[in-house]
């Protein structure tokens, strides 16, 4: 095996980074697509370790750089039940993309295997997909070539959203034990979302709201969805589909897109609705998802993670006391420090409901949710979902319920379980969630909006020397910085002057840079204090 690796990469050369070094960070590896063969190949044994660490289970691996431009790419792994990779594993990851040359690897390679203590003999089987961009293919050859040098048994999934990747690797792990989590391929994703969506969704709702329209972000997401409709009857559920230019990829994510359509605040290009049309945009790999409407006179509205947070709480906790299991599960919300503070003031005081922050960053929230009996968890960039716990589940099986009220709560529950995906966040699950509720509180986007109002935010990208110097409190969830030590006390003189100002700072984990958020009860306060803290922290 260490021969064959040995040889196997040679064919990929690591490519010329300068000083830098490959980082396995929140979102995987990801950048320019061309530095990425060698390190695709390295992340391909090491799935291999971590499938026969893991007793054999399948592990997932997903080629994608999610919203960023066409140019770039990035590979992450995914773990047996469907969840991000274990944190500990991550410095292995780093480890081996940054050997310097064959037998550099090889070294690493068994070194790996001996610290992480793995039988060699052991079944080891990876499973990965891929998005649109046309650089997958080159890197796809890549792993390959790692999975056959290694001895790893695999299957190639071809092009899919990254939620549809987690998705397959928690069904093939699951099958066999008594609670089938779905049938292990795409075919079987789209039943699983259909006959849930099927046996919630209001009928009277396509009618009477029209029909949401759903920018792809010229990516992923297109297709699948497009397969997804097929399942899915038109009287029931009524999507147009926009920006599905996937065989132009410089269009992927440009101009379009859930993550341009938040950081910009406006509608996506070959937007074509009229007032309160119910708009959407998905991000290139089809894991985000944020809402939008723009009133008379075209002023836009966004409804972002955030939003469906509130939106899935408040349906949810609704349907738990109606079901009368109000004694036996608890919800509660995951936010992070972006999440606006008017909805995280109306999931406390309205909802009355917990809220915990975490660090940005999927696996963060995820772990914090699961901790729930219900776990509801958004990134306010439209990255969530809900998650149910073992301990709901049971309750949900077991309960006996004592009237036609209660059966029919307890009925919608149990199919939101099967429609949201347990494992990440999922666009089209989640676009289907908020359809269902809507439908079911007889609601438009205007009411939907009107539950609270967001307080006037903005979030600037600064360029500094060294990033990595900017070290956020630990547990403050990233809302205060504890170096340079100088910054955090001058930011707080700063805010002190804003009505219902806050402000945090921290470190981009995708990029080169720091993100400075600020919110103020006056928009004109936003533009001021922020333009005083990036004097302080550049
Ligand atoms: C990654 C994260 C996303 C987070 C974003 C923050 C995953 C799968 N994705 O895309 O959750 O919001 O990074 O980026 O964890 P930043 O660190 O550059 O602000
Ligand atoms: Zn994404």
């Amino acid at each position: 095996e260490f021969e064959a690796v040995l040889e196997a990469c040679k064919q990929f050369p690591r490519a010329d980074t300068g000083k830098k070094d490959y980082g396995y960070g929140t979102a995987g590896f990801r950048m320019r697509a061309d530095l990425l063969p060698s390190v695709v190949f390295t992340v391909g044994l090491l799935a291999s370790l971590r499938s026969r660490k893991c007793n054999g289970n399948v592990i997932g691996i997903m080629i994608t750089a999610s919203h960023n431009p066409a140019e770039d790419n990035g590979v992450k792994i995914v773990d047996p039940e469907g969840e991000m990779m274990s944190e500990e594993w991550e410095w292995y990851a780093t480890w081996l993309a940054n050997a310097r040359d064959p037998e550099g690897l090889r070294n690493s390679y068994m070194q790996c295997m001996n610290q992480l203590r793995i039988l060699r003999e052991s079944p080891r089987k990876v499973i990965f997909a891929r998005d649109t961009r046309p650089s997958g293919e080159a890197l796809v050859k890549a792993l390959k070539a790692a999975l056959e040098a290694s001895g790893t048994e695999y299957i190639d999934y071809g092009i899919a959203t990254t939620p549809q990747l987690h998705y397959l690797v928690r069904a093939t792990n699951t099958l066999g034990s008594d609670r089938e989590y779905g049938e292990v391929s795409i075919e079987g994703y789209y039943k699983k979302l259909a006959a849930a969506f099927m046996n919630t969704m209001h009928i009277e709702y396509a009618n009477q709201a029209g029909p949401v329209y759903v920018d792809c972000a010229n990516g992923v997401g297109a297709p699948q969805l497009k397969e997804l409709l097929k399942h899915l009857p038109e009287d029931k559920f009524k999507a147009i589909i926009v920006n599905d230019k996937i065989d132009q990829p410089d269009r992927l994510n440009n101009r379009c897109g859930a993550d341009w359509v938040k950081t910009q605040q406006r509608v996506p290009e070959d937007f074509t609705g009229k007032a309160w049309d119910r708009w959407t945009s998905l991000d290139g790999d089809a894991d985000r998802i944020v809402y939008y409407f723009c009133e008379e006179g075209s002023v836009f509205r966004l409804l972002d993670g955030d939003r469906i947070a509130t939106l899935a709480a408040d349906y949810i906790g609704e349907l738990v006391t109606k079901s009368g299991l109000g004694e036996q599960i608890k919800l509660g919300v995951v936010q992070t420090a972006y999440a606006n503070g008017a909805s995280t003031k109306y999931i406390e005081k309205t909802l009355k409901l917990k809220v915990e922050f975490t660090p940005t960053g999927v696996k963060h929230l995820h772990h914090a949710a699961a901790r729930q009996d219900i776990g509801v968890y958004f990134e306010a960039n439209g990255h969530g979902t809900v998650l149910f716990s073992e301990r709901a589940q049971k309750a949900m099986r077991k309960h006996q319920p004592q009237s036609t009220a209660q059966l029919n709560a307890l009925t919608t529950l149990r199919a939101l379980s099967n429609l949201i995906n347990q494992t990440v966040g999922d666009a089209l699950s989640d676009l289907l969630l908020v359809e269902v509720i809507l439908s079911h509180k007889q609601w438009t986007v205007k009411e939907w909006l009107s539950t609270y109002s967001d307080l006037p935010n903005k979030l600037l990208k600064v360029n500094v020397m060294d990033r990595n110097k900017f070290i956020t409190v630990p547990g403050s969830a990233e809302r205060r910085l504890e170096r340079p030590p100088a910054i955090q006390p001058r930011m707080d003189e700063i805010i002190a002057k804003y009505r219902e100002g806050r402000c945090f700072v921290r470190a981009s984990g995708t990029e080169d840079a720091v993100r400075i958020y600020g919110e103020a009860a006056e928009a004109y306060d936003v533009e001021d204090m922020l333009g005083h803290v990036t004097e302080v922290v550049i």
